[in-house]
Formats: structure tokens, sequence, C-alpha cells
């Protein structure tokens, strides 16, 4: 091999591995999607019982949505400390998904119930059920419009007071569809979304559905505290480029910085 070229060679591998021991560069990807480490600032406890599918903060609280059938809840938290502040079952043994506030009410997904559920926030009285087509996986607010994930490669957008569907945008990286798109937020104009049973999370401008970053949070959790665990689930927005991420039944949330690509 030419020695310029080895040179080339040896010059990116060594930046790609000092951008994974620094835990803080952008390396391109292949295809030219900027990957970042999320840099671990500090972990909160979380209750190895829930299955998270929504997680958000709103002033004070982190309010997070739990699924399985006969087991899913809305749930208010202590963000200091993981506390249940208080929590309330979904009816009918229905399977919870995600979840965001909308001013005094927060919508809740359901699975495969069919339902979007409306909540009071202030009392956790349910307000009302509303009818959705299709699968319900992750949810966040995006100004005037909400996001919703079905398990396809489609963002959909729904109105907040209605829940009514006002449109949808198809999901791609590098040109390719990215499906499975699990639990969402909504920053900056921007989508940030689990993809399901993977360490990554996909960033999506929703103007045109293109992923223009990628987080790789492989090793977040450590392997030797997985055990009982699931999947990466649970973004939630702390404020300036800092992120609590959590999982389903994970003992606990990081507390991450993202520093944002270019
Ligand atoms: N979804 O959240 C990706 C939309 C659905 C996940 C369904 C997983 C059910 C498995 C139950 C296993 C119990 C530990
Ligand atoms: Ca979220």
């Amino acid at each position: 091999m030419p020695v310029r070229r080895a040179l080339l060679r040896a010059t990116g591998q060594a930046i790609a591995l000092a951008a994974v021991l620094c835990g803080c560069a952008a390396a391109p990807d292949p295809g030219g999607v900027p990957v970042l480490r999320p840099e671990v600032l500090a972990e909160v406890p979380h209750d190895t019982a829930a299955f998270t599918q929504g997680f958000e903060f709103d002033g004070d609280a982190l309010y997070e949505g739990t699924g399985l059938a006969g087991l899913s809840q809305l749930r208010e938290l202590d963000p200091a400390t993981g506390d249940v502040r208080r929590s309330v079952p979904v009816p009918d043994g229905m399977f919870g998904e995600g979840i965001t506030v909308v001013d005094d009410r927060i919508w809740q997904l359901t699975w495969r119930d069919g339902v979007a559920i409306e909540w009071d926030k202030a009392t956790f009285a349910l307000r009302r059920e509303v009818a959705v087509d299709g699968e319900g996986w992750g949810l966040c607010r995006d100004g005037d419009r909400l996001v919703r994930s079905d398990g396809t490669d489609r963002l959909r957008f729904h109105d907040p007071a209605t829940f009514a569907e006002t449109g949808s945008v198809a999901v791609t990286r590098d040109g390719a569809p990215v499906d499975e798109l699990n639990e969402l937020e909504c920053v900056d104009g921007r989508v940030w979304a689990n993809v399901w049973q993977s360490d990554e999370i996909v960033r999506i401008d929703p103007a045109d559905g293109v992923v223009d970053a990628v987080v790789d949070a492989t090793g977040l959790l450590p392997d030797d505290r997985r055990d009982g665990a699931d999947v990466l689930n649970g973004i939630a927005h702390a404020g300036g480029d800092e992120y609590l991420l959590t999982g389903k039944l994970w003992p606990t949330a990081f507390r991450v910085r993202l520093d944002p690509p270019g």
C-alpha cells in the first residue's frame, strides 16, 4: 500500500479511536451522517418495573409512560431522585406507549388498542380517548403539532387539540428507510428517535425526514448492570445539550450531554 494511503488510513483510525475514547467528538459514519457518543454526566435511579415508552420533562416534573398490557401507567417522577410522585393506570388493560405534555393535558398513545388517551395534567383524570389509525409507539410535541411514530419508517403529524392526523413524512438515513422508530423527543425543530432494539438514536429533520445525526449509545448501560433490562428507550430533553436517557426496565437513567454536530 502506498505510504500516503497507509498514513491516511492510520490517521482516520486514530481519529475514530480518539472520538470513542473521549466520548465527545462527532465522527462521520461511512455515509457522512455525524455519529455522536453520549457523555455521561450523572445517573438517576429508574424503576426496574417501568417498561418505559414515553419520557419527557415539564417544568420541575419528569413524566413517564409505561407499557405492557395490564401494567401500563402514566407517572410523574421527581427528576432528582427518580421517585414516583403520582401514577395512574392506563384503563382497560391497554398497552401504554409514548406520551407528550400539551399545556394542561398529557397525551398517551396505546400500542395496538387504537386509541390515544388525553389526561388532565393537574389531576391525572382521564379526559377522553380518541381513535387513532395504526400503531402507537413514540410521541412528542413540535410547536403546533404532535409527532407520532408507529413502528414504520414514517413520522405522522397530529393536531394537539383533536389528535386528528394532519400529515406524515418518510424517514431516511443515507437514502435508506429507517423503520421501528420508537420513543421520540422534539427539540428545536428536530425529532430525536430511539430505533427499537438498537443502541442508536437518530436525529430527524421532520421537514424532509432526513436523519442528520446519530447517537451511538452502545455500552451506556454497562453489561454487568443489564440483568433484566430491555432495550434503550426514553429520551427527555433536560435543556441545552443535556438529555436524560433510559430504557425499558433499566435500573438507572443517565443524564448525558450530546454535542450538536457541525
Ligand atoms: N413497542 O414498544 C416497540 C411498540 C412494542 C414493544 C412490545 C414488547 C412486548 C414484549 C413483552 C415482553 C415482556 C418483558
Ligand atoms: Ca421523549
